[in-house]
């Protein structure tokens, strides 16, 4: 292990002076001070238990900071704090010789620091965290984890797939070009599947996205997960596991339980590189006047029964299904008054009907208005123009990828 430490080390400046720590006035000198004995700490003599306090210290601090208010009201100061607590704790654990268990304490710190803190050092956390992976990689495969009697392949049920009528079809075309899907669909705001686009995604065909996989390169990494069937469920919840431990409880329900997970979030292609480097932007995006580095990628991956309600979003979406199928239904924004928008400001975008199980007396007018539906299968592309309302209910284990943009 004494070579897991001159990894990490070689990406560290050479000395204490070259080890940047500089902050603005919302950081009290008193924390700085800590943040300076940290510093010293990595380039010195200490036991591993004072290097482990000291960040301790820097990450209680911070954390408090984080959870203060509201998450855009955070200053980015204290989530640069937080980060280099990451990045001292991290150290410290991976120091001396570390066990199996204290480099998986050592990868979900790093996730911490991805997930709630800002770069820092050329963002170091991410390139420590691949190091600390490969570990992870060659010990499970020393161990023989590799062959779990498991199923190899997410596909697993074989669901009920609704019946759609033709005339509420979203019309489907392959491989249209850019300047027909530009005034055909874009232009107009006209839903449409593409058909064809995907087919060279490596998550399709040179290694398809299975259970397996997503273990294999993401397994040991911790992410936010949602609990729950709909957002809009009193009980919903937000929580963070690491992929195994969601796969298991969620995705084969080792432990009996009846909750439904959704693996649904914006960060997860930067957090896994070997996930993005599965997918590829869509051609179509490009016809935004927006910056390619603002196309937003997110992640969907729960098991059937997941529902996202009725809702809208201020950009455009290419919803691509790599994995599983969906049932969705799409309605126009034109129709809005007819979807009973929640009242409050925080849900203003989401509708209060249960678009599969309306209460047609608390909500007479939802019945008038006009949609289309589609069941969207691998390969498929689903194109969601800005605003447009939609309801998505998984149908069987399913894994998308939208892309929103401007
Ligand atoms: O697939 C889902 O469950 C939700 C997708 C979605 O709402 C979106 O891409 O905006």
């Amino acid at each position: 292990m004494a070579v897991l430490w001159s990894k990490i080390s070689a990406l560290l400046p050479l000395n204490e002076e070259q080890f940047p720590l500089q902050f603005s006035d919302k950081v009290e000198s008193s924390v700085v001070v800590v943040l300076k004995r940290s510093r010293h700490q990595l380039y010195s003599d200490a036991t591993s238990a004072s290097r482990l306090l000291n960040a301790q210290i820097i990450l209680d601090i911070s954390w408090e900071k984080l959870n203060t208010g509201t998450w855009r009201h955070v200053d980015k100061e204290w989530r640069r704090v937080y980060s280099y607590g990451c990045l001292f704790k991290v150290a410290a654990l991976c120091r001396k010789d570390p066990s199996g268990d204290e480099i998986l304490q050592a990868v979900r710190t790093c996730d911490m620091g991805l997930l709630m803190g800002a770069a820092i050092m050329d963002n170091i956390l991410q390139v420590i965290v691949q190091i600390l992976q490969g570990e992870v990689r060659k010990s499970s495969e020393e161990e023989g984890e590799t062959d779990r009697p498991e199923i190899k392949r997410i596909k697993i049920e074989s669901p009920h797939i609704p019946v759609i009528r033709e005339e509420l079809a979203v019309p489907r075309i392959r491989c249209p070009s850019l300047e027909s899907f530009n005034t055909n669909y874009l232009l107009p705001l006209k839903p449409v599947i593409l058909e064809g686009v995907i087919e060279h995604w490596p998550a399709l065909n040179k290694h398809p996205w299975s259970i397996e996989y997503l273990r294999s390169v993401a397994g040991c990494r911790t992410v936010p997960v949602e609990v729950g069937s709909r957002y809009t469920d009193e009980s919903w919840s937000q929580t963070l596991l690491t992929v195994n431990e969601f796969i298991d409880r969620y995705i084969l329900n080792k432990d009996g339980g009846k909750a439904l997970g959704y693996l649904a979030q914006h960060q997860l292609f930067d957090q896994i590189p070997e996930l993005k480097e599965d997918i590829r932007l869509p051609d179509y995006c490009c016809l935004s006047e927006g910056d390619e580095d603002d196309i937003t990628v997110n992640a969907w991956f729960g098991p059937g029964g997941t529902v996202s309600p009725l809702h809208q979003d201020p950009q455009q979406n290419l919803l691509a299904q790599v994995v599983g199928s969906k049932y969705i239904r799409l309605y126009s924004p034109e129709h809005t008054d007819k979807l009973y928008p929640h009242p409050s400001q925080l849900l203003h975008n989401t509708s209060q009907v249960d678009v599969e199980n309306p209460d047609t007396e608390q909500f007479p007018e939802f019945a008038k208005a006009p949609y289309l539906e589609c069941v969207l299968q691998p390969g498929d592309v689903l194109f969601i123009p800005v605003q447009h309302w939609h309801y998505i209910r998984s149908l069987e284990l399913s894994f998308s990828v939208s892309f929103w943009w401007t």
